[in-house]
C-alpha cells in the first residue's frame, strides 16, 4: 500500500499482530487499521494510489453478464463476437494517471452521458518482465449510452477525468489461480444502498495470465502497468451513476475501494491523485 502521513508518502504493508491489523510503514510508522476489512485508516493517515502505473489498460467482454449487457445496449454482434474469439478486447484506459484515483478520492461522470456506471474490476499489476506481480481493485468507470450509440465511441465512453480508481492495496497471493470475489455497492447520497452484488473471477471466460499475453504482444507496456480484467456486474438498465451516490468495491483479499462520484468537469482543475 502507499499513504501519506505527517512526515510523507510511505509504502507499507498490513501485519496481523494479536489480533489487531496494522499498517506498517516503511520509515517504522506503524497505524492500526480503522477498519481491517476495509483497510481504512485513521486521521491523518490517507490511502493514496497502491502504485501509480504508467499506464492503464483494460480487457472487456470477459464476463458471460458483460457480453449479454453490451449487446443488449448497442444491438451489435460484436460484443458475442469478441467474447468467442481467442483475441480479446483491450483498450487502453489511462498513462500517467492523468485520469486515475486512489481509494477515498473523486471518480467521475461525463457531462455529455446520461447513463453511466462503475465496473469493478480486479486489476493485475505488471512487473520489470510484465510477469504479474499482484492483484488490486480496480473501476472501469463507463458511459453506457456512449459505448452503446456506436462500439467506435468507445474510447469516450471509457475514458475521460476521474474515469478510474485504483486500490486500495496490491496484493500477493500465495496461490495465484484461487478465485477472488467482487462485491460492488453503490449508495445514495444519504448512505442507502441503491444497487448491490457479487460475482467470482472463477466465471471468467479468460485467465488473467491469457490477457496479459494478448496485452504485452508486439506492444511496449511499461512495467508497473496495471491491466483491469473486464467487470461481471452490471447494475439493472434504469440504474445510472450519479454525483453524490458512492462507490465501494470489496474484495476479501485485498480490501475496499470506495470513492464519492463528482461531474467530471470538477476534477479538470485539480490534481486529484
Ligand atoms: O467494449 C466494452 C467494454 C467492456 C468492459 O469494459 C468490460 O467488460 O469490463
Ligand atoms: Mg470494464
Amino acid at each position: 500500500m502507499r499513504f501519506r502521513s505527517p512526515s510523507g508518502v510511505q509504502i507499507g504493508s498490513v501485519v496481523e499482530e494479536g489480533g489487531r491489523t496494522f499498517l506498517s510503514g516503511t520509515d517504522g510508522v506503524r497505524v492500526e487499521f480503522v477498519d481491517s476489512q476495509t483497510l481504512a485508516l485513521p486521521d491523518p493517515y490517507e490511502l493514496l494510489l497502491p502504485v501509480e502505473p504508467p499506464e492503464v489498460w483494460c480487457s472487456g467482454v470477459t464476463y458471460e453478464r458483460s457480453r449479454d449487457a453490451r449487446v443488449e445496449e448497442s444491438g451489435s454482434d460484436v460484443y458475442a463476437r469478441v467474447y468467442e474469439a481467442d483475441r480479446p478486447e483491450l483498450f487502453l484506459k489511462d498513462a500517467q494517471c492523468r485520469r486515475t484515483v486512489g481509494p477515498g478520492r473523486p471518480i467521475a461522470v461525463r457531462s455529455d452521458a446520461a447513463w453511466n456506471v462503475p465496473e469493478p474490476e480486479i486489476g493485475v499489476v505488471l512487473g520489470e518482465g510484465l510477469e504479474i506481480v499482484g492483484y488490486t481493485i480496480g473501476n472501469d468507470v463507463s458511459s453506457r449510452d456512449i459505448e452503446g450509440a456506436n462500439p467506435l465511441y468507445l474510447p469516450q465512453a471509457k475514458v475521460f477525468a476521474g474515469a478510474c480508481a485504483l486500490g486500495p492495496a496490491v496484493y500477493v497471493p500465495d496461490d495465484w489461480d484461487a478465485p477472488l470475489e467482487l462485491e460492488l455497492r453503490i449508495e445514495d447520497v444519504d448512505g442507502s444502498e441503491l444497487f448491490s452484488g457479487s460475482v467470482s473471477t472463477a466465471s471468467m471466460k479468460r485467465g488473467f495470465a491469457d490477457l496479459v499475453s494478448w496485452l504485452v504482444r508486439d506492444n511496449p507496456v511499461p512495467p508497473g502497468s496495471v491491466l483491469l480484467t473486464g467487470t461481471g456486474l452490471v447494475p439493472p438498465d434504469a440504474f445510472t451513476l450519479l454525483p453524490g451516490h458512492v462507490v465501494e468495491i470489496h474484495v476479501a483479499e485485498i480490501g475496499t475501494l470506495r470513492n464519492p462520484v463528482v461531474h467530471a468537469s470538477d476534477l479538470l482543475e485539480r490534481s486529484s491523485r
